[in-house]
């Protein structure tokens, strides 16, 4: 399963479009075509991996070093002083999309937004 191409692989050979929020040599960071929040941002690595603990150390440690800085733009571009970070592994964890792949999602109530999302 690792193996197989995603529609994020397609999106980072550059076969479809997407809104471009962070790239790095080993990260690519774009908005959520199906938004929980305005801002909602998908972090993921440039290694074609489906789960987390498949990811080599130069990867997780790029994701590690970018993450507090798409934070930081999601946040000043979204106006909000909090956000989640979530991360999926599995069918039965809600993963739809196998490639490695990090939420962030500015936590917009004001708009009745409020999310209640739980892992499981
Ligand atoms: P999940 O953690 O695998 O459940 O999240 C997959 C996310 O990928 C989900 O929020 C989708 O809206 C998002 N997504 C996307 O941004 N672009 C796409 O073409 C597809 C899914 I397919």
């Amino acid at each position: 399963m690792s193996d197989t191409a995603t529609v994020f692989d397609k999106i980072l050979d550059g076969e479809l479009p997407c809104h471009r929020v962070y790239e790095d040599e080993h990260v690519l960071a774009f908005l959520d075509i199906s938004p929980l929040a305005p801002g909602h941002t998908l972090v993921i690595p440039k290694q074609r991996k489906a789960f987390l603990h498949e990811l080599d150390d130069e990867y997780a440690a790029a994701i590690g070093r970018a993450l507090p800085r798409i934070a930081r733009a999601v946040m000043a571009a979204s106006g909000v002083d909090q956000y989640n970070v979530l991360q999926n592994n599995g069918r039965g964890a809600h993963q739809a999309v196998f490639h490695v792949h990090f939420h962030v999602i500015p936590k917009i109530e004001h708009r009745g937004l409020g999310i209640s999302w739980r892992p499981g």
